[in-house]
């Protein structure tokens, strides 16, 4: 059997923090006069920081200068962690405590990969930086997401192929991003938002454990 990596997201696979992002960014925009729906805030999943913010600047019609724009970056970012702050354990998305349990158990790596600054952080607030093997996130890499670099980095951190790894992610350029670098990619969510993944699931709670024993066997 070989030993395969599998390579986890983190907002929107692990925890749902995209709905602290959306309430940071409505904040943020309705302060510029922006209006932001929860639409636009999909568009936002697996998207850097910098980069959503210049797609709410644009949807807006708004220019701004070099040092307003990243004070308006440090001003979401704390109002997020203000958020975050309150995290524990119990913001887990379902039965993923039991797909990490197997996969240690099955002599799996296991690594994150999440476009997030604050990764480490929210792993530490709901108590599972333990599990992981090797933590990819924003402070590694120079390309966001649908650039396989992260990803990459992961395969790399685990001493894993690429071919070899499996991805959790549940946004488009997530699923992109794993499908450029020649991984298994498995959709968390809606069938109609990530068709191309190789497999999609609405949550943990349907992978069965006959199925991630499947991705290690084949
Ligand atoms: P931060 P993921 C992504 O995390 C989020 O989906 C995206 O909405 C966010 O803008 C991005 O992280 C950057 O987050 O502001 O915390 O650095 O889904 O790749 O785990
Ligand atoms: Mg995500």
């Amino acid at each position: 059997m070989t030993k395969k990596g599998f390579i986890f997201d983190l907002d929107g696979v692990i925890v749902d923090t995209a709905k602290y992002h959306f309430l940071a960014w409505k904040k943020l925009a309705n302060s510029l006069g922006i209006d932001f729906t929860e639409e636009e805030n999909e568009q936002l999943k697996g998207v850097s920081r910098v980069k959503s913010l210049e797609k709410i600047l644009s949807w807006g019609n708004k220019t701004i200068s070099e040092e307003k724009f990243m004070e308006l970056m440090a001003e979401k970012n704390e109002d997020y962690l203000s958020h975050i702050s309150k995290m524990d354990e119990d913001e887990i998305l379902p039965d993923v405590p039991r797909i990490l349990k197997l996969l240690k158990e099955l002599q799996q790596a296991i690594s994150l990969g999440s476009a997030s600054k604050n990764a480490r952080t929210i792993l530490e607030r709901v108590d599972l930086k333990a599990s992981f093997d090797a933590i990819v996130d924003g402070n590694d890499v120079s390309k966001a997401k649908p650039d396989p670099e992260v990803f990459l980095i992961a395969a790399k951190q685990l001493g894993i192929k690429p071919e070899h790894c499996i991805v959790f992610e549940d946004s488009v350029a997530g699923i992109e991003a794993a499908n450029v670098a020649s991984m298994i990619s498995i959709g968390i969510g809606s069938e109609y938002v990530l068709g191309h993944a190789k497999y999609v699931f609405r949550d943990f709670t349907e992978i069965s454990d006959e199925f991630i024993k499947s991705l290690i066997e084949n």
